[in-house]
C-alpha cells in the first residue's frame, strides 16, 4: 500500500475482508508517518520510500493511494518493478500522463486497474444488467449529480486545493469523474461531447499550518490565507456517442449532501434511480403499473449483481462492501493472470480512466471557452 491517507487506509481495511490477500507493507511520505500508519491499521511493515516495496520481490501487488500529483510517478515505477497496480483515481494529473501509463501498463503486461469503486455495488450492477439486457428498453434522457459538503467552509482544507499537487479541475476531477465513470459503465455509452460551466464559492480559503486529511473539518488560528483556482461545483450537459442527452451537477459545497452520488436514466420501458447515500435500493419507475423499489436481495437480483451482495437483504451493505467488490474482482484477475483462466472484470481499465481525464479536459475548455467541446483521445 502506497498512501497513509483517506484512500490507503479505506483500501487496506477492505483488503482484510479479501480472501487470499494480505497486506505486507504500506510506504508513506515519512518513516514517521508510514509507521504511524501502520500501526493505526495493523500492517506489518512500514517505509518512508515506496521503492523500498517495489523492490520486495515477495510483493505482487500495489496500490498507489497517494496523491494525485504522485500517481504516475508511482504506478509508472510499480509497473517498471513489475508489479500488478490498483491506482487511485484520477489515474494520473493529465490526459498526457494517462495517455503514457496506458501504453506503459500494456508492454508491462501485469494486471492492472483503476479505483472508480461505484461500479460495485449490488443495485449498480441491477440497473446495468437491466440496461444491457433489454428489460430496461433504451436510454433517451440521463440525469444526475455528485454533492459534498465536506469543502464548504472556507477553513475547511485538503491537499485537493492545491492545482499543483490535485490537477487543473478539483470538483469535476476528483468527484465528477466517478459519476462519468459510472454512468458510463452503466449505460454502456460514453460521453462523447460536453457544456460546462464551472463555478467557486471561496475565491480564497484557509491553508492550516499543520496536516490535515480528506474529510476533516476546519482549520486552526494559524492558517494562512491563499488563493483558490479550481472549481467547487460545476454544471455539465453531455451527449453520449449514440446521441443521448444527459446534465449532471458536481459540487463540494452543498450543505447536508456528505457523498450523494445519484443517477436517473430514463429508458423506454422504464426509469432506473439510484442513490449512493442509500445503495441498497434502486428505484424502477413504470407508467402503465406501480414503480417498485428493488431492494438488494440476492434472491431477487440478477446473477451480476447477486454476485456482488454478500449478505441476505436487510443486512445493508453500503461504501466499504463496494470497495471489497472491486478488490475481489481485482484479484481474481490476478489469480486468473497467474494461471491462465479467464476472468471477465468490471473493473475500470487504465485505458477507461484516460478517456474520464480526457472528459474532465473537455469540461474545463468548454468552460473556458463556452462552447459545446468533443470529449477527444487526448494524450
Ligand atoms: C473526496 O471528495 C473523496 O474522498 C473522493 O476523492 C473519493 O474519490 C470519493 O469516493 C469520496 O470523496
Amino acid at each position: 500500500m502506497v498512501g497513509t491517507g483517506f484512500a490507503g487506509g479505506s483500501h487496506v481495511e477492505a483488503l482484510r475482508r479479501v480472501p487470499g490477500v494480505e497486506v505486507a507493507a504500506l510506504a508513506g511520505s515519512s518513516d514517521e508517518r508510514a509507521r504511524a500508519a501502520a500501526g493505526r491499521l495493523g500492517v506489518p511493515a512500514a517505509a518512508g520510500d515506496y521503492r523500498t516495496l517495489l523492490a520486495d520481490a515477495s510483493i505482487d501487488a500495489v496500490h498507489n493511494c497517494t496523491p494525485n500529483d504522485l500517481h504516475h510517478e508511482v504506478t509508472s515505477a510499480a509497473l517498471e518493478a513489475g508489479k500488478h497496480v490498483l491506482a487511485e483515481k484520477p489515474l494520473a494529473m493529465d490526459a498526457a500522463e494517462t495517455a503514457d501509463l496506458v501504453g506503459r501498463a500494456e508492454r508491462a503486461g501485469t494486471v492492472t486497474g483503476v479505483c472508480f469503486n461505484y461500479r460495485h455495488y449490488p443495485l449498480v450492477a441491477e440497473a446495468r444488467a437491466m440496461l444491457a439486457d433489454g428489460r430496461a428498453g433504451r436510454p433517451h434522457l440521463i440525469r444526475g449529480a455528485y454533492l459534498q459538503d465536506w469543502l464548504l467552509d472556507a477553513a475547511d482544507w485538503n491537499w485537493r486545493l492545491q492545482s499543483e499537487r490535485s490537477g487543473a479541475s478539483r470538483a469535476i476531477g476528483d468527484i465528477g469523474s466517478h459519476w462519468m465513470d459510472l454512468l458510463q459503465h452503466v449505460t454502456g455509452g460514453r460521453i462523447a461531447r460536453v457544456y460546462a460551466r464551472l463555478g467557486r464559492l471561496h475565491e480564497e480559503r484557509l491553508r492550516p499550518a499543520g496536516p490535515s486529511q480528506t474529510f476533516d473539518r476546519g482549520g486552526g488560528a494559524d492558517a494562512e490565507r491563499v488563493a483558490v483556482d479550481t472549481e467547487d461545483f460545476a454544471t455539465v450537459l453531455f451527449e453520449l456517442d449514440g446521441g443521448c442527452p444527459g446534465v449532471f451537477t458536481v459540487s463540494q459545497v452543498t450543505p447536508g449532501k456528505r457523498n450523494g452520488l445519484t443517477f436517473e436514466i430514463d429508458a423506454g420501458a422504464v426509469s432506473l434511480a439510484w442513490d449512493q447515500e442509500h445503495p441498497n435500493a434502486l428505484r424502477i419507475g413504470r407508467r402503465d403499473r406501480p414503480n417498485e423499489v428493488l431492494v438488494r436481495d440476492p434472491a431477487l437480483l440478477s446473477p451480476s449483481a447477486a454476485a456482488l451482495a454478500h449478505y441476505p437483504a436487510g443486512h445493508e451493505e453500503g461504501w466499504p462492501d463496494g470497495l471489497k467488490n472491486l478488490f475481489l474482482d481485482f484479484y481474481a484477475a490476478v489469480d486468473a493472470h497467474g494461471s491462465g483462466a479467464p476472468h471477465e472484470s468490471s473493473v475500470a481499465t487504465f485505458a477507461d480512466a484516460h478517456r474520464i481525464t480526457c472528459a474532465v479536459e473537455a469540461i474545463l475548455e468548454s468552460h473556458r471557452e463556452g462552447r459545446w467541446v468533443e470529449v477527444g483521445a487526448g494524450g
